[in-house]
């Protein structure tokens, strides 16, 4: 009997460790979350107390729910992923059980969970995110916390455009009873503006346990744009490309995309935000990716554009290669000390004195029409992430290099540059006295893309049935 129970006891264990195995081993750690508790704590004025609240659940249709996605902040936080969420952080100790932070969680729910999903609860976030003081939502309506004892409440904006399920303690919930507690009739700039310099503080520069997810998200990005280099020809739709890129990125473990997929040819690549990618052939023309995978929180923004046919026409390389030279010029002063905004005035520079050349413009201002958008933003959590854009470059901040050129029919220019547009994106990590371009597996040069354009992919010889 004691050996049958031994083997049953042997058995639960392997299963156990067999289930554990099969989840991803490179999630942030809870020591992560807590550093960067601390670090927000330390950069809190005296007598003060944040609270960050969850995102709220989006409607896709009637009764379904869009995919949900935890705010970054609240992520960074605490690594909770759920919604209906608010979290505590107490700049001194607070009451005889000396609590700095509380979370409050969604509750665990058997039958709701067979609906909608598994929760953590309020033990899961002990032993998962190692928290120590752990509440129910339905707890915080009616927890003893007076406000009124901070100088300072630091908040970001409060959304005012959510669901309410009426239960009192979702977030719509959660909000009114801060809202009361806190007694706060207009939202609080000052509050807002503390919280984003502190946000901005820290998730501009990011630790080693990032720069690890960052580097895989990009890398696993570059591999899905070198394989739709591979794969794409003139009958392939905008969609399917946009596809293979999905596919890759969960290959490799990613959850998703960091933001909707910008797939466009030809005219479609010059619509900056393009988001339809719905053209069903793309023909000879240019296909502008801008596609990056959401690796565990972690975006990558890479964006590459081809020749569908595998050679770019005299026009493509002339724009092509002007935008890949504003690149490398805005690469070049890539380094701590260089203020953000000389990366955007560097690239202007050059795609306007190379449009003038090219007789597209005759005045540097008018690059503009051309370039409208920046070079470079911050890149993490959010695709657009968190960080001071009036600041200096510094090591360990991940940026975006970005120049690019879209002429629309019936610019004002000859009609032989119409309908090119081209954006080539590159991830950069700043280093001690330089910086690393991360997503230089990808090819830029429009020779290396040519290149790349002969080979197949694995997705050509794909078949399936005719419909
Ligand atoms: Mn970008």
């Amino acid at each position: 009997m004691k050996q049958l129970f031994f083997l049953f006891a042997l058995f639960f264990t392997f299963f156990q460790i067999q289930s554990q195995e099969n989840l991803p081993t490179d999630y942030l750690s809870k020591e992560f979350h807590r550093g960067r508790r601390e670090a927000f704590r330390n950069l809190m004025p005296a007598n003060s107390v944040a609270v960050i609240f969850s995102y709220p659940d989006r409607v896709f249709s009637k009764d379904i729910n869009y995919n949900y996605h935890q705010n970054p902040d609240l992520y960074y936080l605490s690594g909770y992923k759920e919604p209906d969420a608010v979290l505590f952080i107490f700049k001194e100790t607070q009451g005889p059980e000396k609590y700095n932070e509380i979370l409050f969680v969604r509750e665990r729910n058997a039958s709701k969970e067979t609906w909608t999903g598994r929760r953590l609860g309020t033990e899961g976030a002990k032993s998962k995110l190692g928290f120590t003081t752990v509440y129910n939502g339905k707890d915080f309506k009616n927890f003893a916390i007076d406000f009124k004892k901070f100088d300072k409440i630091i908040y970001d904006k409060i959304p005012t455009d959510i669901g309410n399920d009426k239960s009192g303690f979702d977030l719509y919930g959660l909000l009114e009873s801060f809202k009361t507690k806190a007694a706060i009739i207009q939202q609080n700039g000052a509050s807002i503006d503390l919280f984003t310099h502190i946000t901005n503080s820290l998730r501009e520069i990011k630790t080693p346990e990032e720069m690890e997810l960052m580097r895989k998200t990009v890398k696993l990005s570059c591999i899905a744009h070198n394989e739709v280099m591979k794969a794409v020809g003139p009958d392939m739709s905008e969609n399917e490309a946009d596809g293979i890129h999905a596919y890759i990125h969960r290959h490799y473990g990613a959850e998703g995309e960091g933001y909707p997929p910008i797939v466009g040819a030809g005219a479609n690549g010059c619509i900056l935000h393009y988001g339809e990618n719905n053209a069903t052939k793309i023909d000879n023309q240019l296909l502008l990716m801008d596609v990056g995978s959401e690796y565990h929180g972690y975006s990558a923004d890479v964006t590459r554009t081809i020749p569908a046919n595998g050679k770019f026409t005299e026009e493509q390389k002339a724009i092509y290669q002007l935008v890949y030279e504003s690149q490398e010029e805005v690469f070049k002063i890539c380094k701590p000390g260089t203020p953000i905004q000389d990366l955007n005035e560097r690239s202007r520079e050059v795609i306007a004195a190379g449009l003038i050349k090219l007789g597209i413009i005759s005045d540097p201002k008018d690059s503009r029409i051309y370039y409208p958008h920046g070079c470079s933003h911050f890149l993490g959590l959010d695709v657009h992430d968190k960080g001071n854009y009036m600041g200096n470059l510094k090591e360990n901040m991940v940026l975006t290099v970005e120049p690019g050129i879209y002429i629309p029919a019936n610019s004002k220019c000859d009609k032989k540059w119409w309908n090119i547009g081209v954006r080539i994106e590159d991830d950069i990590a700043i280093t001690k006295d330089s910086y690393e371009n991360l997503s230089a597996e990808s090819p830029r040069k429009w020779q290396d893309v040519e290149k790349l354009a002969t080979q197949k992919s694995t997705f050509n010889e794909m078949k399936f049935p005719k419909i």
